[in-house]
Order: C-alpha cells, then structure tokens, then sequence
C-alpha cells in the first residue's frame, strides 16, 4: 500500500493518498470510451459528497446524479434516491438509465451495430456504495468487493448485468479532490466515513461530530455536551480507563453509532 502519512489534525485536513491521485488520472482517462457516468452521493452529505471536478471530465456525456444510502438520511427530493442493498429502491434509476442510453444505442443502431450494451461507469467519493450499487444492478455471479472502509476497490473492474438491461458496469476506486474544499467537507466526510481511517484524529472528528449533531447525540444519549461530550458520553457508557473517561474509545463509539444510522435519519449537509 502506498499511503502517505497522514496529517493528523483536524485544523490542518489534509490527505491525498498515492492511489487515490492514480485512481483519478485512470478515471479521467477511462471517461473517453464511456457512453454514461453514474455519479454517486452519500445522501446525509450531498453537497460535501459531490466531486466538483467531474461535470468537466465527463465532458458533455450524460451524467445521473444519485444518493445512495437513502436508507440513513431524510428524504431528498432533489436526487434520485437509493438504498443500494434494497433493489426496489432501484427502479426509477434503472428508468433514467434506459432513457439515457436510448440515444446512444441508437445512434450504433444506425450504423449496423445491433445489441451493444452502453457502458456506464459509477464514480464517486470513497465508501459512498458505489460497489453496492454495481452488485445490486447485476445478476452476474461475479461481484464487486465491498466492506465498510474506504479504499476497499483499488482497480477498475468491469461487470456486466446478464440482465434485461444491457449495459456493461465499471466500478472505480473512490476519488476525493487534492485539496478539500473546506474544513467543513473534510470533517463531514469524515463522519461519513468516506476518508480512511488513518486520515483524520477520531477523537477530534468524534469531538467536533458531537457538537455538530448536538440535538440528536443529547436525546440519543441523554448527556450534556458541556465542554468536554467525550468525556461525558464515557462516563455515560462507562467507558474508564486508568482511572479516567476513555475518549477514544467514546470517539469510537459515537462514530459507528452515527454510521449506523442510530442517531436517527439525518443529514449534515
Ligand atoms: N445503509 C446503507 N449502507 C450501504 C448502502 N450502500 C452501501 N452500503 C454500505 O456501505 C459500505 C461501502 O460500500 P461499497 O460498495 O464498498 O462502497 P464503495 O463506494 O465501492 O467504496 P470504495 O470502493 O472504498 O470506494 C458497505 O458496508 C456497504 O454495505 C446503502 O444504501 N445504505
Ligand atoms: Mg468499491
């Protein structure tokens, strides 16, 4: 693996991975024999989720914007919204899919070419479920990796559907800009847990997660934030270590309980 040391203040968010920087020299290059781009969102950040680089790269070829893990955030009625381990949240996609490769296959139809598939490839930030997605689109016995981490697809893969719906899938590693756009995205995908986990100091980003969601962490957990909601949501879980509120282990807790979806359906963005 070639990750670089990461920076490990929040104050100073910045990590741009070896791979990550290949898998956007591969995507850009892999854009030109696409016929349609699938760009995936996590639907609790939409905005600090979305790559604000790619509507140039896709250079005019059609792209769907999608939020995925629907499942997790209130209804957006701005995107088309799945929930890619429910494929009966995938039908109005599959819809637009189809509209939009009509053109294309056409287009072949008229110069002789009968039954090519469009290909279509899903590109997103890091751990949005753009592997899910794939795998939820095709009956093919061959899957795309998942895992709750990010960085899990480190190539392009081609899977085709062996569906109805003749398209051919490419799953590409997750993209993140070279610099984040703001410390506000940064700490946002974080939460989402859309960065590796060597990227960023869990405490901090635990620390500065609990008082963004202030509302939902006081009721789920029935503490007061104070000065120190780490320290409190310790004591709270009785969480003590050398005689002392453990807040890694807080940290960590508060993390997963807010990726699960425990604090409720929320967005942050
Ligand atoms: N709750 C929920 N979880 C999802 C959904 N889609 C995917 N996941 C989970 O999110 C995690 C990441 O999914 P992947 O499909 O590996 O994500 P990816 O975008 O391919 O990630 P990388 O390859 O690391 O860039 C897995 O644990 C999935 O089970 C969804 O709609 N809702
Ligand atoms: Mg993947």
């Amino acid at each position: 693996m070639e990750e670089e040391e990461p920076q490990k203040k929040l104050n100073k968010f910045n990590w741009y991975p070896g791979h990550i920087a290949k898998a956007e020299r591969q995507l850009k290059e892999k854009l030109k024999v696409i016929d349609l781009v699938i760009e995936l969102l996590d639907a609790r950040i939409p905005e600090a989720s979305r790559h604000k680089d790619l509507k140039e790269w896709a250079n005019n070829k059609p792209v769907i914007t999608v939020i995925n893990k629907a499942d997790l955030a209130p209804p957006n009625d701005n995107y088309i919204s799945i929930n890619s381990k429910d494929k009966a949240t995938l039908k109005q996609l599959i819809h637009e899919i189809e509209k939009a490769s009509k053109p294309i296959l056409d287009k072949y139809l008229k110069h002789g070419v009968i039954g090519r598939a469009t290909k279509v490839m899903v590109v997103g930030y890091p751990n949005v479920g753009k592997s899910s997605l794939i795998n939820a689109l095709t009956k093919n016995k061959k899957k795309a990796k998942v895992a709750d981490k990010a960085g899990v697809t480190r190539q392009q893969q081609w899977i085709d559907t062996k569906s109805k719906l003749n398209i051919k899938l490419l799953d590409t590693p997750g993209i993140i800009p070279a610099k984040f756009y703001s410390e506000d995205q940064a700490l946002k995908l974080a939460l989402c847990n859309c960065l590796g986990d060597k990227a960023f100091d869990h405490v901090l980003v635990a620390k500065e997660g609990m008082y963004l969601l202030e509302e939902h962490v006081t009721k789920f957990y029935k503490i007061e934030l104070g000065d120190d909601p780490l320290s409190a949501l310790a004591v709270c879980k009785s969480m003590i270590r050398n005689g002392q509120p453990d807040a890694e282990r807080a940290a960590g807790l508060f993390l997963q309980d807010f990726r699960e979806g425990k604090l409720g359906k929320i967005s942050l963005d």
